[in-house]
């Protein structure tokens, strides 16, 4: 008599990510495009990485750095720089979309990707949308859906070297299909919210989410 093979164990996180995939929970209607279809509409190609911000790059240190992950979850989380180096790091290769017209392909980022934070937080049912807030007191919105895409990564490095103060060290967000202001820099807070809200650029008129394919640059109003 053979064994029947029995179905390995189904972690904890595989669960949830099963569980999201048939709720169509974090759906972002991402799709692959052709080589010949990368550069968004209005876009052009830069080598350089420029630096963007309100003009305030604060210096945080490792000792003082926290990242606050609270509201809609079922647990919240406050983190020393020790143990979000204790979550689980992937590297990964994406383009970026600034709306300023400048897009820069193949940056190469570690760091932790945003859906292993959410198998550990577990936003609730009425989580739709997350408010996030910068040492320099930036503040940004998305969906939860683009929050949750399986390329958000909340980085620390930057073709394989810490991500430079100027550029948001030690850690900021990187959401590869959205316009980059949609990537908080110095990222310290991420709160779950349950209707989204617009944040600094978004009360300033560009566009609640921000999507470059659609050129979804300033809002309408
Ligand atoms: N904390 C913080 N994050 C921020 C900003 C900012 O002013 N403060 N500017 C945003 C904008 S408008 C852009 S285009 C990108 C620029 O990132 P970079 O300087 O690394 O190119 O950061 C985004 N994230
Ligand atoms: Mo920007």
């Amino acid at each position: 008599m053979v064994d029947e093979p029995s179905e390995p164990d189904a972690t904890k996180l595989t669960t949830t990510k099963r569980k999201w995939a048939s709720e169509g929970r974090f759906l972002t209607g991402r799709i692959s495009r052709p080589e010949t279809d990368r550069l968004p509409p209005g876009q052009h190609l830069v080598k350089n990485w420029p630096v963007l911000d309100l003009g305030q790059q604060p210096q945080i240190s490792e000792l003082q750095w926290r990242l606050d992950v609270k509201g809609e979850v079922e647990t919240a989380l406050s983190l020393n720089w020790k143990q979000f180096l204790d979550l689980p790091q992937n590297k990964l290769v994406t383009d970026i979309h600034c709306v300023t017209t400048w897009s820069r392909y193949d940056n190469s980022w570690k760091g932790v990707m945003t859906r292993d934070l959410l198998d550990i937080v577990h936003p609730t049912a009425d989580a739709n949308a997350v408010m996030m807030t910068s040492y320099d007191g930036y503040t940004t919105n998305l969906p939860l859906a683009d929050f949750a895409a399986e390329d958000a990564v909340l980085a620390t490095h930057w073709e394989g070297e810490p991500i430079t103060r100027e550029h948001g060290g030690p850690m900021r967000l990187v959401v590869p299909h959205l316009y980059f202001w949609k990537s908080p820099k110095w990222l310290t807070r991420i709160e779950f919210i349950r209707e989204d809200r617009p944040g600094f650029w978004e009360k300033n008129g560009y566009h609640m989410r921000g999507d470059p394919w659609t050129e979804q640059r300033y809002s309408d109003d």
